[in-house]
C-alpha cells in the first residue's frame, strides 16, 4: 500500500458513527437502513443515504443554521466537479480583495476545500454551533446534500444555490478511483450495482440532480444549474453566468483587462493539481487534497465501463428523468 491509499484509509469523521446525540439515535431507529461498500451502515433521510455522523450533522444544520440572503452555497453530487466550482465561486467573488494574478491568492497556499467549507461534512460535524455567524457577508458554503433536505434549513432565504452536475459515468468512474484506494477487490460491478439501485452516501444521485434542476427552473433567481461538461468545453461563459448569477458581474472594463482568462487559469485543473498546497495535507473534512484531484476532464469512462454497464447506467438515467426535460447526451 502506497502513501496515498495509507492517507484515504483513515475514515473521515463525517463517515463515522460517535458523535451521535440521543434524538438522532432515536431518529436512526426508525429509517430504513443499508450497508456501503465496506460494511458501514447508511440511512436513509429525506430521501438521501447518510453515515450517522453526517445525519447528525444535518440535523445539527437543519436546527441552528441562520442563513443571510447574501449567503452562497455551491451544491453538487461528490466527484461532479465541486473543487473546481468552489475554487471558481471563491476567485469570482473575492476578486476584488485577492486579484486572481495575485502572488499570494489564497487558492495558491491552501486547498479550495478548506476555503469553501462543506455544511454536513465539515462545519457541522461535531458541532452544532461552527461560529458562522460571525463570517464577513458573503459566506461561501458547499453541501452534498438534495435541495429538499437544504431548502428545509434555508427558511425561505433567496439566498443563491449553485448546483453543478456531471454525466454519472464520469462521476462513477473518478469515485471508483478514488474507492479503489480504501478497499481492494472493489470492482467497477459493484459500482454500478449500487448506483443502479442507488443505495450509496448522498444517492440515488438522479434524484438529487431532480430536486436541484426543479427548482432552477421554477425558481432561476434562487437555483443556478451548471453542468460540468459546459465548464470544459466553454469555461468563460461558464464562469461569467456564475458571476452573473451571483450579482457580481464582469464590467466590460475587467473583461478587457483579462481577468475572466486569470481567474481561469488560477483556478485550471493543470495549476491547482501542480500545487504543493494540493499535492499534500488533509482538508478541515478529512480527506486528503490530492484525493480531489483524478485527471479531470469529460468522457474518461470510456476507458474503464464495458458497453453493457454504460447502457445499463443511461437506461437508468434516461428512465428517471424522463419528462423532467433534462438530457445527458
Ligand atoms: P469531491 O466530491 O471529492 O469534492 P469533485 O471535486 O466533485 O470531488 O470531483 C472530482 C473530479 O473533478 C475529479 O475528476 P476525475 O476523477 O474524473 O479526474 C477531478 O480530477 C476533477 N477536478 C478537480 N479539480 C478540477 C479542476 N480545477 N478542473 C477540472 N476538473 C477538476
Amino acid at each position: 500500500m502506497d502513501d496515498a491509499s495509507q492517507n484515504l484509509r483513515t475514515p473521515a469523521n463525517f463517515m463515522k458513527d460517535d458523535d451521535v446525540s440521543q434524538e438522532c439515535k432515536n431518529l436512526i431507529s426508525s429509517l430504513p437502513s443499508e450497508k456501503d461498500f465496506t460494511g458501514r451502515k447508511l440511512y436513509s433521510y429525506q430521501g438521501s443515504w447518510y453515515y450517522p455522523n453526517t445525519l447528525q450533522a444535518i440535523l445539527n444544520f437543519q436546527t441552528h443554521f441562520q442563513a443571510r440572503d447574501s449567503d452562497i452555497i455551491l451544491a453538487s453530487l461528490p466527484k461532479s466537479g465541486t473543487t473546481w466550482l468552489k475554487a471558481l465561486a471563491f476567485a469570482v467573488v473575492h476578486r476584488n480583495k485577492y486579484a486572481p494574478n495575485l502572488e499570494s491568492h489564497p487558492l495558491l497556499s491552501d486547498n479550495p476545500h478548506n476555503l469553501v467549507r462543506f455544511l454536513e461534512l465539515d462545519l457541522y460535524v461535531k458541532n452544532q454551533c461552527p461560529g458562522l455567524e460571525e463570517l464577513p457577508s458573503p459566506r461561501i458554503f458547499a453541501t452534498h446534500m438534495p435541495f429538499q433536505t437544504l431548502h428545509e434549513s434555508l427558511r425561505d432565504s433567496p439566498c443563491k444555490v449553485v448546483y453543478v452536475c456531471r454525466d454519472i459515468k464520469d462521476v462513477l468512474v473518478s469515485r471508483w478511483h478514488f474507492r479503489s484506494k480504501l478497499v481492494s477487490n472493489y470492482s467497477l460491478e459493484d459500482i454500478v450495482e449500487e448506483y443502479i439501485k442507488g443505495v450509496c452516501f448522498f444517492g440515488p444521485f438522479q434524484e438529487q440532480v431532480l430536486s436541484y434542476w426543479k427548482e432552477s427552473l421554477v425558481n432561476s433567481n434562487h437555483v443556478l444549474f451548471m453542468r460540468y461538461e459546459e465548464m470544459i468545453e466553454k469555461p468563460e461563459a461558464q464562469v461569467i453566468r456564475v458571476a452573473d448569477f451571483l450579482g457580481c458581474p464582469f464590467t466590460e472594463e475587467e473583461k478587457q483587462s483579462g481577468i475572466v482568462e486569470n481567474i481561469l487559469e488560477l483556478c485550471s485543473f493543470g495549476n491547482l493539481s501542480n500545487l504543493e498546497a494540493n499535492k499534500t495535507g488533509t482538508s478541515t473534512c478529512g480527506i486528503p487534497h490530492h484525493g480531489f484531484f483524478g485527471k479531470g476532464g469529460v468522457g474518461g469512462w470510456n476507458n474503464h465501463l464495458t458497453d453493457d454497464m454504460a447502457r445499463k447506467l443511461d437506461e437508468m438515467v434516461e428512465k428517471k428523468l424522463e419528462g423532467s426535460g433534462l438530457k445527458f447526451e
